[in-house]
């Protein structure tokens, strides 16, 4: 017998599969599309880990399972290439950033088809190519004729000594990483997509995801952070009644404002302060803020921490003063970056208010003539009706939300409003590898975007990597160009864009990925969008998954592509553990997927990955466990093996077997058949899928020698087929040995015979007053009467129920007679 040679076999069949070109995106329109999508790589120099092995091993399933149930099938893989860390070699050991990425993008590459990924490489796309990078530009210019990209001040983490802008994971601990100087806030113009504008359609759509996991659902929910609530205007006597509106989610509360509170980066501060012998405090205080990161600013564990800044409000209603303060606690990028305190209900106001003596003024009590105590000693925040609110005073609180925003609209003083926690995406970079951004400077004409024709912006190769500067501002042939518009003199934009925008299109690009005029043409979208089933980590269940939801919306209103949803169905794979912990270098716990697969073939590593647990749960890794994969294949190829004299010989299927082992035997094949394709298909449970393979294996080798030939033949092939999605070279290889034409990737999967799962006999058992007697094996489409006789005439009852009257029988079909007797 021929042994199992995996390393042999996968490199065989990867040829084979190449040269044929088996895995090319099949265009046959009578067929229903599946579009199979794995996440991309970032080819960081490491190359493939277990956690890409595993979401590979998933989507390989996945495509090849669509393929053989009659889908035309696209699976495509690239490489999300544009990035930092091709940018830090570039500037620690003077490598070229682009040399480096493509030499990554090549080992990646190869180690994924080491895998046996069916891949269609024709579509293969890089973002950091400029035929790929083009077209991220014309999307851009797109945006910007859509009134969806613009430029405004930001502030951005600056690193004075590097004198560069930081990526908030370059800033650790409020340094900088690199040169560990204190990092500081500095505002500089930078570009903007206005997600903002699509923030409802981004909730409503979230609706229509059902094949979403509810936990992704709730972190998208969340991020965009939907709140209602009102505008209330007040207004600051002292500074020429300049309007300060705060936004509120309990309007109602309105009466009990005993003071206000504005981010110290509100550009009214410097007004309020002018002048006051606060000005000089408040400034500084103001400038020690901008240092603080928003989490350390908001955490409800942080000190809330302000300063009067001398100045006073109106209140719109009832024209008291009302001390304006500044504090950490109010942020400037949500709501309007003021509050109105109300500590009698609020907690942090309450907090706050009692630090600094502030009045608390209570305007909810629980109910009419059923006041709060006095002083107050915690924040009510429960329902109630008002009081001390002038005209309001007895309404329920909940309607007096409604009715109050009401009234401020009429005197236009505020009104219902609704606010999103969602910020417009800055997308500038000041960074070299990354898609440069196609816009240009006149000093005439002022900002305009690069002509469609004339893209792609290309990155220039005369640059200088010094990390002390955006290397794109080194480059005078890049920097210096003409204007566009009026041919004069003109500066070239030198911010290059977020790779989250790379990566925000590229499933759309692969449905068209050698079009070299357009990023792709609306017929190739609508022939694969959306994509059926995309896996990845959990670790994109908001940014990257937001933004392509967000680009799919706009493509789809300028009518590029025909949905606004673009990933129908989401698994997000678990980690791979090992000794409970995820694998990492620094934990010192990493198994290499090469290295699984040099010992003991791709076959044996996808099979482990795939059985081990459900792919949305952990996976913890066993040696153990790969061992035992690799001896199950052994024992599949064992068993065809053994069987081989069946496959030369033609053994036609003669009717229905009659032996009860044929019988059986079919029974458990189609049974198989019927388990795994559900869980393929539907659960995308794969282990359980295998389990079920594995009894199947297990019935095979217990059916007899002497049993029908014909049944034994047709389930041997069926193995073959129902385990080729999983470890598809040794299915192929088996599949040849069993003298077939042609690929086992090619075959229709099975489908299984509702009849031929039904068993023909069942055993019942035998209950008199109710205790089992006897067991009854019975034709399980036995009529009442005939079960009750046979459960009467059997020797042990026959001698149980010897001189008792039987009064009553009871026939539950297919389980149990009960007989009464006494
Ligand atoms: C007065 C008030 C009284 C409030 C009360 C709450 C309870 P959500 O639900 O998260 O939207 N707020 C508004 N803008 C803020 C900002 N820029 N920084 C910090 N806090 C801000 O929360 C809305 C509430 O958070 C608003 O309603 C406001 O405080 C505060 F009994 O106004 B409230
Ligand atoms: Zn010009």
């Amino acid at each position: 017998m021929r042994e199992y040679t995996p390393k042999e076999i996968e490199r065989k069949w990867q040829q084979a599969w190449q040269e044929a070109r088996l895995h090319q995106t099949d265009e046959d329109e009578s067929k229903p599309k599946y579009y199979a999508l794995e996440q991309f790589p970032y080819p960081s120099g490491e190359g493939l880990h277990m956690g890409h092995m595993r979401v590979y091993s998933i989507g390989d399933v996945v495509a090849r399972f669509r393929r053989m149930n009659g889908y035309r099938v696209l699976h495509p893989m690239g490489a999300d290439a544009f990035g930092l860390p091709a940018e830090n070699a570039a500037i620690n050991r003077g490598i070229n950033p682009r040399e480096w990425t493509l030499s990554n993008m090549e080992r990646i590459r190869k180690e994924q088809a080491l895998i046996g990924a069916s891949y269609d490489w024709d579509r293969y796309i890089g973002t950091c190519l400029p035929e790929y990078y083009k077209f991220t530009q014309w999307l851009f210019l797109l945006f910007y004729e859509r009134g969806l990209a613009y430029r405004k001040k930001a502030f951005v983490n600056w690193c004075p000594d590097c004198n560069t802008v930081l990526a908030n994971e370059q800033v650790e601990d409020g340094k900088c990483w690199r040169c560990d100087s204190e990092v500081t806030k500095k505002e500089l113009e930078q570009w903007f997509l206005r997600i903002t504008d699509y923030a409802e359609r981004l909730l409503e759509g979230l609706d229509r995801l059902p094949d979403w996991p509810d936990k992704v659902r709730a972190m998208q929910r969340n991020w965009i952070g939907k709140s209602e609530g009102a505008h209330v205007t007040f207004t600051v006597p002292e500074c020429d009644d300049e309007p300060v509106t705060v936004f509120t989610t309990r309007p109602d509360t309105l009466f009990g404002v005993t003071y206000m509170v504005v981010a110290p980066e509100h550009p009214l501060v410097p007004r309020l302060v002018k002048g006051k012998e606060t000005e000089a405090d408040v400034l500084a205080f103001i400038e020690q803020m901008k240092k603080q990161s928003e989490i350390e600013r908001t955490s409800t564990e942080a000190e809330k921490v302000g300063l009067f800044t001398g100045a006073y409000a109106k209140h719109p209603l009832t024209g008291e003063k009302v001390p304006i303060w500044v504090a950490n606690y109010v942020l400037m990028d949500y709501g309007t970056g003021a509050v109105m305190g109300v500590p009698a209900h609020d907690e942090r106001d309450f907090q706050f208010a009692s630090k600094y003596g502030l009045p608390i003024k209570a305007v909810i009590q629980p109910a009419e003539g059923e006041p709060l105590p006095e002083p107050l000693t915690e924040a009510y925040t429960e329902d109630g009706v008002l009081t001390g609110s002038g005209d309001f005073d007895g309404m329920p609180n909940r309607q007096a939300v409604k009715e109050i925003a009401k009234f401020l609209e009429e005197r236009k003083q505020g009104g219902w409003t609704t606010t999103y926690r969602l910020r417009d995406w800055l997308i500038s970079r000041q960074r070299y590898w990354g898609t440069p951004i196609p816009m240009i400077y006149c000093d005439s004409c002022g900002a305009v975007p690069v002509p469609k024709e004339q893209l792609p912006v290309m990155l220039p190769e005369d640059v200088v990597f010094d990390g002390k500067r955006n290397p794109l501002t080194t480059s005078d042939t890049f920097v210096q160009t003409t204007c566009p518009r009026c041919g004069n003199k003109a500066r070239r934009e030198t911010d290059t864009m977020d790779t989250f925008i790379d990566s925000s299109w590229y499933f759309m690009r692969y449905t068209d990925a050698q079009n070299e005029d357009e990023p792709f043409t609306p017929e190739n979208a609508a022939k694969w969008l959306p994509v059926d089933e995309y896996i990845g980590g959990i670790e994109h269940a908001v940014l990257h998954l937001l933004y392509s939801r967000f680009f799919t919306k706009v493509l789809y209103d300028a009518g590029l592509v025909p949905v606004d949803e673009p990933f129908k169905s989401l698994l997000t794979q678990g980690m791979v553990l090992k000794d409970g912990f995820k694998m990492s270098k620094s934990k010192g716990n990493v198994v290499s997927p090469l290295e699984i697969i040099e010992k003991y073939g791709a076959d044996t590593a996808r099979l482990f990955i795939l059985f081990a647990a459900p792919p949305d749960r952990d996976l913890e890794w066993s040696d153990s466990g790969v061992e035992g994969s690799y001896r199950f294949i052994n024992r599949v190829w064992r068993l065809i093996a053994q069987h081989e004299a069946l496959f030369a010989q033609d053994i036609p299927v003669q009717g229905e077997p009659q032996s009860g082992e044929a019988k059986e035997l079919r029974r458990l094949m189609h049974q198989t058949i019927k388990k795994v394709t559900s869980e393929i298909g539907e659960r995308s449970h794969f282990n359980t899928a295998i389990s079920a393979i594995m009894e199947l294996v297990n019935g095979l080798y217990a059916y007899p020698e002497h049993a029908d030939r014909a049944v034994l033949k047709e389930a041997l092939e069926t193995l073959v087929v129902l385990l080729a999605p999983f470890v598809p070279h040794v299915t192929e290889e088996l599949w040849q040995s069993m003298g077939k034409e042609g690929s086992v990737h090619r075959v229709n999967w099975p489908t299984y015979d509702e009849r031929a799962l039904v068993l023909d006999e069942v055993e019942i058992a035998v209950q008199i007053n109710g205790k089992v007697r006897d067991k009854l094996v019975v034709a399980t489409d036995a009529s009442r009467e005939e079960v009750e006789k046979q459960a009467l005439e059997t020797e042990r009852i026959q001698a149980l129920i010897e001189g008792k009257t039987v009064r009553k029988v009871i026939v539950v079909p297919g389980k149990l007679v009960n007989i009464v007797a006494n």
